[in-house]
């Protein structure tokens, strides 16, 4: 765990914020960013964040990653950034030891946790050049990441209102589920200039949309999915995996679902999983070990993970977690 304060941000320098687009942790470091910094911000996911980090030139001297667990690959994009810019990493996916270290070594700035979600380092980290308000955007991410119980998010939330909090991580958390890019860049930039999610013009709309489709997969979910023991998984086209994977714990009863999405063209399937409190396997750990033996990646946190896997070896990826639960 290395948690630091942030230096001064230099005012003067061009700055940039990458973070990850899918969901509100990821929104919010990069309207936090915005916020102490006046950074600009691209938002990317796995699938384009090679492309994303290629695309940052000589224009900017100050960068922070956030939200975005790194591997091997990316390393020599953050060697190539860092020949120009000061590069600041703020992530709470698992990081492999020696990626920490070479990350040190080449004088990133790392600011890791386990414990708490990116948004809630993020403000932790540039505390001294935020408002206050700006805590309750990092609370949203808390509740949404499922991580309010982090030892920073714990003290942060209790300086707010709990109700304001909720109501508003909600509305954001199923309005971003149905924006597109665009949209989640004109919401994280309102956000930066802290305005409460519910006042953000299309947001109330979106998030109604979407408790309407949740009720809908509600009452389809259980005819569509599939049990294996006390997994449950289901392909999905139009949802989010995520939101489908957490769904089937609940309408499933199941110990972990399983949500992915199968791109035709390249073969391959992009798998979330999700985990009930009481697992006792760290899905983040199994989901890396399972999905590189069968020729994909993955990884994640103990209850909530991710891969990409070709979708040949999808049958055999569950069947191998279904034999890790029992
Ligand atoms: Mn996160």
């Amino acid at each position: 765990m290395i948690v630091s304060q942030g230096s001064s941000p230099d005012l003067s320098a061009k700055v940039v914020c990458v973070s990850h687009l899918k969901d509100v942790d990821g929104c919010i470091c990069a309207a936090l960013v915005r916020c102490a910094t006046k950074s600009n911000f691209l938002l990317t996911d796995y699938g384009h964040i090679n492309e994303c980090l290629r695309n940052i030139q000589k224009n900017y001297d100050l960068v922070y990653i956030c939200d975005l667990g790194i591997n091997e690959i990316l390393l020599e994009e953050f060697v190539r950034i860092k020949q120009f810019a000061k590069l600041t990493y703020i992530d709470h996916h698992h990081l492999d030891g020696y990626l920490s270290e070479r990350l040190e070594e080449m004088g990133v700035e790392v600011v890791h946790d386990l414990r708490e979600c990116a948004s809630v380092l993020t403000f932790n980290f540039l505390n001294k050049f935020l408002p206050r308000e700006s805590g309750l955007l990092a609370s949203f991410a808390a509740f949404s990441d499922r991580m309010e119980n982090g030892p920073i998010a714990k003290r942060l939330i209790e300086r707010y209102d709990r109700d304001f909090i909720l109501f508003e991580t909600m509305l954001l958390s199923y309005a971003l589920e149905r924006a597109d890019v665009g949209l989640k860049r004109r919401v994280v930039h309102h956000l930066s200039e802290l305005e409460y999610p519910h006042q953000i013009e299309g947001v109330t709309e979106l998030a109604l949309e979407q408790a309407n489709r949740i009720i809908i997969l509600r009452r389809e979910l259980p005819n569509n999915a599939t049990k294996l023991d006390n997994v449950a998984y289901v392909e999905t086209r139009e949802d989010s995996p995520g939101t489908i994977a957490n769904l089937l714990l609940d309408v499933c009863e199941a110990n972990i679902g399983i949500g992915y999405h199968t791109n035709q063209q390249k073969q391959t399937s992009d798998l979330s999983i999700r985990g009930r409190s009481n697992l006792t396997i760290n899905l983040g750990r199994v989901t890396s070990q399972l999905a590189e033996k069968l020729g994909g990646f993955g990884g994640g946190h103990p209850r909530a993970s991710g891969a990409r896997i070709p979708t040949s070896a999808l049958k055999k990826f569950i069947q191998a977690l279904v034999h890790q639960t029992k």
